[in-house]
């Protein structure tokens, strides 16, 4: 008997810790929100293999570089991080991927969060990844593009970068570095904010981009009939990736788009692994999504 309201107790207790748990803000703002999840909203690959985010002796290395341009969107210097594969030469041709941070990041937010460096490295030495080449600009197309004060108050400015990156970012790489210049050579992804920008800008310009993938996205993400008004002309993206961490309260934006594009009978990747709304999930997103690019 004793037991048995030990064990009501301890249900009780459970069932008003989720209630709880689900309700209760994890974050300042906006990040919240009960997460439902579906049968199908599960892994699409396996946890990366040990080692996939470290520094290898041994093995040919690819070059980080901060390197600046001139922004007539914005009418300012601008910095981008750049990633270029062991063994760049402009003898060879490469393609690029355009990889966006989120709202609190900037242009060294994917270097600190997921080391794309290492882990492409590591990819291309075992032959599972094309050498390519990463760029990292900053999301925020405004003259003050740090992420101080209120980073929300910036979301406009995220919305700004369409320009930024289609007349001023994708310009300056491909006059400046031995790219291949068609949209089935240019990749857009991005995080949460970045993934929210990624979609709607990639499926907003299929002539620019072939691969579009949205880890995590924010709800800058438009709706779905928005962003894929004429499911028919989204059928030439070679990839179109969504991925979110099942412990992710903005999931339900992942999740409206994965619903929209199943029932316009669209191919996508869905890719559902068990992390919040956090870097390790960016990482391993980033490390299964490169090699499904350009190849
Ligand atoms: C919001 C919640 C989160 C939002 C943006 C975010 C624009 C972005 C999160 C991120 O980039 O990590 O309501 O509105």
């Amino acid at each position: 008997m004793g037991r048995w309201i030990f064990l009501s107790l301890l249900a009780g207790l459970l069932a008003w810790q989720s209630v709880f748990a689900q309700e209760a803000p994890r974050r300042p703002r906006g990040f919240g929100g009960p997460i439902v999840l579906a049968a199908d909203d599960v892994p699409a690959f396996a946890e990366p293999p040990k080692g996939f985010d470290e520094h290898r002796d041994g093995i040919p290395h690819g070059k980080l570089e901060m390197i600046e341009y001139d922004s007539k969107t914005v009418g300012t210097t601008r910095k981008m991080n750049l990633y270029t594969p062991p063994g760049y030469s402009t003898e060879k041709k490469y393609p690029v991927l355009y990889l966006l941070h989120g709202i609190g990041g900037d242009e060294t937010e994917w270097e600190r969060y997921a080391h794309p460096e290492i882990l492409l490295d590591n990819l291309i030495a075992d032959g599972k990844a094309v050498p390519m080449i990463i760029v990292m600009p900053n999301g925020r197309a405004q003259k003050n593009d740090r992420s101080d004060g209120n980073i929300f108050a910036a979301a406009p400015a995220f919305a700004v970068f369409e320009r930024d990156l289609l007349d001023d970012v994708i310009p300056t790489i491909e006059s400046r570095y031995s790219t291949f210049q068609d949209r089935e050579h240019r990749a857009l992804a991005g995080l949460s904010m970045g993934g929210g920008q990624s979609l709607n800008f990639g499926l907003a310009h299929l002539d620019t981009f072939a691969w579009v993938g949205g880890f995590s996205s924010a709800p800058n993400t438009k709706k779905p009939d928005e962003l894929v008004p004429d499911p028919d002309a989204a059928r030439k993206l070679k990839l179109l990736w969504l991925s979110c961490g099942n412990k992710d309260g903005l999931i339900r934006i992942s999740q409206g788009l994965h619903a929209y594009l199943n029932e316009k009978e669209l191919p996508h990747v869905w890719h559902v692994a068990t992390h919040g709304h956090d870097p390790p999930e960016w990482k391993q997103a980033l490390y299964h999504f490169v090699q499904k690019v350009f190849q």
